[in-house]
């Protein structure tokens, strides 16, 4: 299947691209747990692809965590929606067939076993962002307040991601079928290697009979996955009616850009997703970190700073004069701590960048994407930021960046308006911060207790730099702090910049 220019036919609505085989001859041999806008605009669409390549029993049961809101739209539809690509000129469709249906946690977590633990089932991803995995990186344990840690009470009946793969994995084993392919997507460095370490930890607690055999046997490759997709909005539903003239509560924009870096290690087989673009390698790490760094960090810079601009799109934040040349220099200095891989121009990949970020079609919200800041901030800057402070390379970005975060961590903005920050540690930033008199070395200071600033506290460049960015931020506000940065005009002399 190709996809189709926006191309009006007699009837007067656009050519729809439609799944090139048919749906319901094809078995259920894959599980999706975190059914979000990203699943359906990415992993689905290799698999429709894979499916009308090569065929085969490799349909989707998506499962829902959180909500029963994607069971309750697209199950009415058997599964069926409609991808609006945003090309920067037109919008092309394209339906999906690959989705055989939705589970969610609330009501059918038995049902959800039933499907993990079948033998049919050779294949389990997931993208369930990096605080639902219940797993703290930092000191290797479960994470207390999370589903994840009721589940290690009652391990029969879980509800999280961790104790549902588990539970399946132990009437797996007690029934002699071999287990299934754990294959993470979220966008973690060796997430493979992650979801692995809290699997075990979290079975270690319950069975390590149980344990030792998920370590012998399972396997958890990594993977890269890149596709940007903002969330659905009422004008994603009306695009669909008008261009489409059908109604598609299940209906998902996104970029015609995509990327699926895959390590080869599927022992029970695998959709052939290859077909549909996906490249399978050795090692992933370099191409994750590549997109971590360059893509995720200059996201969440240009989020703190852009929604305190009064930004509401990444595409309003590329039209910005002194954002835009932030968000280049950015990349660069991300790029600058990468180890080279032989197929990608990092430059070529930094041009590419800017120009997926500036298509006026993509409605991405900065403030969808500052959420939950503590759980990127340390792969996506913190960890450039320190090999560029080991190796004296530029930290001028990665500071900014920060002191950016740090700014939208006082949860007001320039014009005085409070917002809510979105992150699984917002009680403790309120609490940190809520001894500051307001100064900005009081700021840094307080916030460097988190434990992601631990390997950079003691150091007094870094501390300087990022104290020096958010003071500016704090006294002249965001905006004037940009064009600062940027070199376009001083701050300080310039006094503090109107809304
Ligand atoms: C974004 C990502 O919300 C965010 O944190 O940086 O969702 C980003 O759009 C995707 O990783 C792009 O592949």
């Amino acid at each position: 299947m190709t996809d189709v220019r926006l191309s009006r036919t007699t009837d007067g609505f656009t050519k729809i691209d439609r799944p090139g085989y048919v749906p319901e001859d094809h078995g259920v041999g894959h599980v999706h747990i975190g059914i979000g806008a990203f699943f359906r605009a990415h992993i689905a669409v290799y698999s429709d692809k894979a499916l009308a390549a090569e065929g085969g029993d490799w349909r989707s049961v998506g499962v829902s965590l959180r909500s029963d809101r994607v069971a309750k739209t697209l199950n009415p539809q058997n599964g069926l929606y409609t991808l609006l690509i945003r090309h920067p000129e037109a919008t092309t469709t394209q339906m999906i067939g690959s989705v055989a249906g939705v589970l969610s946690v609330g009501d059918a977590a038995e049902s959800i076993l039933e499907r993990l633990s079948a033998a049919e089932t050779k294949v389990v991803t997931l993208t369930i962002t990096e605080t639902a995995y219940g797993f703290d990186r930092g000191t290797n344990t479960l994470s207390q307040d999370h589903p994840v840690a009721d589940d290690v009470k009652t391990p029969q009946a879980p509800r999280s991601a961790i104790g549902l793969i588990v539970e399946a994995l132990r009437r797996r084993r007690a029934a002699q079928i071999a287990p299934m392919t754990l294959l993470s997507c979220d966008n973690l460095p060796d997430n493979g290697c992650f979801l692995r370490r809290a699997v075990l930890e979290y079975t270690g607690r319950i069975d390590p009979q149980l344990c030792d055999w998920i370590a012998e046997s399972v396997a958890f490759p990594s993977s890269m996955v890149d596709r940007i997709t903002p969330a659905q909005t009422d004008k994603t539903l009306s695009d669909i009616q008008i261009l489409c003239g059908y109604e598609d509560h299940a209906a998902i924009e996104t970029e015609p850009f995509t990327q699926w870096v895959i390590e080869d290690n599927f022992p029970t087989g695998r959709p052939a997703w290859d077909a549909g673009g996906a490249i399978f390698v050795e090692d992933v790490a370099p191409f994750e970190e590549m997109k971590l760094r360059m893509l995720n960090g200059a996201h969440s810079m240009l989020a703190y700073s852009g929604f305190l601009s009064r930004h509401k799109y990444v595409r309003d934040v590329m039209q910005d004069p002194a954002l835009s040349i932030l968000v280049g220099r950015y990349m660069s200095a991300a790029a600058a701590t990468l180890s080279p891989i032989n197929t990608v121009d990092f430059d070529a990949y930094k041009r590419d960048l800017l120009a997926r970020f500036s298509n006026p079609e993509i409605a991405h919200e900065t403030y969808q994407i500052s959420m939950d800041g503590t759980e990127k901030l340390p792969q996506r800057i913190l960890s450039p930021a320190i090999e560029a402070l080991e190796a004296g390379q530029n930290i001028e970005p990665f500071a900014f960046a920060v002191a950016a975060w740090m700014r939208f961590s006082l949860g007001v903005s320039d014009e005085s308006e409070s917002y809510e920050l979105r992150d699984p540690a917002d009680d403790q930033i309120v609490r940190l911060l809520s001894g500051c008199k307001g100064t900005a070395a009081e700021v840094v200071s307080a916030l460097g207790q988190l434990g992601m600033f631990s390997a950079l506290v003691g150091h007094s460049i870094w501390t300087a730099a990022v104290t020096r960015h958010l003071s500016l931020m704090m006294l002249h506000g965001m905006r004037s702090a940009t064009e600062s940065a940027a070199g376009i005009k001083s701050a300080s002399s310039e006094g503090r910049s109107g809304p």
